[in-house]
């Protein structure tokens, strides 16, 4: 009886896939896939060599794509829906349970023209099995907050424009790989004025590997904790 839930889970949720639709800056929406790379659907990616694991399906160019300029140390919220925008409708559908994590990079020139390739990737945000005892995972909180999650640009971070990567990992059929769903919005901004931090970098694809004990795991057999993939945040 354990195993039926979940398995009937993931078939009832094939649809019900998200992406990010808004970003935020210091409380302020910018409205809807206003400075994000849009992919072209909601699916996932569970490739994680991929180089839609960048920015999704169709992100390593932002040619069509506005940047904002943001204050440095900016709180910015990153925000996903199942479907078109706000419906009303549970943001991330409750069977996704699983990882949250944001990560930045800097762009060499413009946002707009970085495909994000090679170790450019800064993790600054990670949030995973929060109550072993409840199985709450950071989905459900962002799911309780309309989709939203916050994360604290470092201010040490140098001046110039920079992709933030919004990355939200589905664990609901994870037990083999491929199964992890990764789902990824890649934002444009530029920070006006910054310090001078050279913080550690990863790359994106690169340092995944199937084999992570966070994208191959079974999240269903009273699971006590959770190492997301790729490392430690960094904090400034
Ligand atoms: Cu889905």
């Amino acid at each position: 009886m354990k195993f039926v839930l979940p398995l009937l889970a993931s078939v009832a949720l094939t649809n019900a896939h998200f992406t990010m639709q808004y970003l935020w800056v210091n409380g302020a929406d910018q409205g809807l896939n206003k400075y994000l790379r849009v992919p072209p659907s909601n699916n996932p990616v569970t490739d994680v060599t991929s180089t839609d694991m960048t920015c999704n399906v169709g992100g390593l160019t932002g040619s069509a794509t506005g940047t904002v300029t943001i204050p440095a140390g900016a709180t910015i919220q990153l925000e996903w829906h199942q479907h078109a925008q706000r419906t009303g409708e549970d943001p991330i559908s409750g069977g996704h349970k699983g990882a949250v994590q944001v990560y930045i990079a800097k762009a060499p020139s413009t946002a707009a023209s970085f495909n994000g390739q090679g170790a450019v990737w800064t993790k600054i945000y990670s949030s995973g099995l929060l109550n072993p005892s409840t199985q709450q995972w950071a989905t459900d909180v962002v799911n309780a907050n309309g989709g939203k999650h916050s994360v604290k640009i470092p201010a040490s971070l140098p001046a110039g424009e920079y992709l933030i990567r919004g990355e939200i990992i589905a664990l609901h059929v994870s037990q083999s790989y491929p199964g992890a769903q990764f789902y990824i919005g890649c934002a444009q901004v530029k920070i006006s004025s910054g310090g001078s931090a050279s913080p550690p970098k990863i790359s994106i694809p690169g340092t995944y590997k199937g084999s992570d004990p966070g994208i191959t795991v079974n999240i269903y057999n009273n699971l006590q904790s959770y190492t997301a993939p790729g490392g430690a945040v960094w904090s400034g």
